[in-house]
């Protein structure tokens, strides 16, 4: 089964630190800058590969307080309103949300922005990895990309948890080494 864990600052700066050390030999790592439909940046978006998931620190501002559903989507284009991102990144074919059963391999908790519009938060996802090759690589021929909505993920409707609008989309880039196909312009059917 998969899990999606949340951790405190503290907590989580801690299993960053422990896990830079046991992968000692350049661990994967990625970025994004989330942007708004007015092609605002409204967020940075850090990626590091663990050997429990991808941990992903995300530092929003200027994001519309309130619940917002977080999902990694499976193309790597953002053109606003952001469809051009495709569907949730479902390398396994699974029905949407974790009240569903498996989930998405894109599926993430929901962020709550406080009033100020700014948050930063950190999450493990344990189905997806940024290492290429593997069958559930966020690099992988169309690139991925992370999307914020309008609305809450109720975590059960197929197949985008009834999320409403994408109000802010960003590339997953790979930080430092080769460049990967994320930036490739075609999406492809997934
Ligand atoms: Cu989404």
């Amino acid at each position: 089964m998969r899990i999606l864990k949340l951790f405190g600052t503290a907590g989580a700066a801690a299993l960053l630190a422990a896990s830079v050390t046991m992968s000692a030999q350049a661990a994967e790592m990625a970025n994004t800058q989330l942007k708004d439909a007015g092609n605002k940046a409204i967020g940075d978006v850090d990626m590091v590969q663990t050997p429990a998931g991808v941990l992903i620190k995300l530092r929003l501002r200027g994001v519309p307080p309130g619940e917002h559903a977080f999902h990694v989507h499976a193309v790597g284009k953002c053109d606003a309103p952001f469809e051009t991102a495709g569907p949730h990144f479902n390398p396994g074919s699974h029905k949407h949300g974790i009240m569903s059963g498996e989930g998405h391999a894109g599926d993430m908790p929901n962020l709550f922005v406080p009033q100020s519009g700014e948050l930063t938060v950190e999450i493990v996802n344990t189905a997806i990895s940024l290492e290429k090759g593997k069958p559930n690589s966020l690099f992988d021929n169309d690139g991925s990309a992370l999307v914020i909505h309008a609305k809450a993920d109720d975590y059960k409707s197929d197949p985008a948890g009834n999320a409403g609008d994408r109000i802010a989309c960003g590339v997953i880039q790979p930080s430092g080494g080769v460049p990967a196909a994320g930036t490739a312009p075609a999406p492809a059917a997934k």
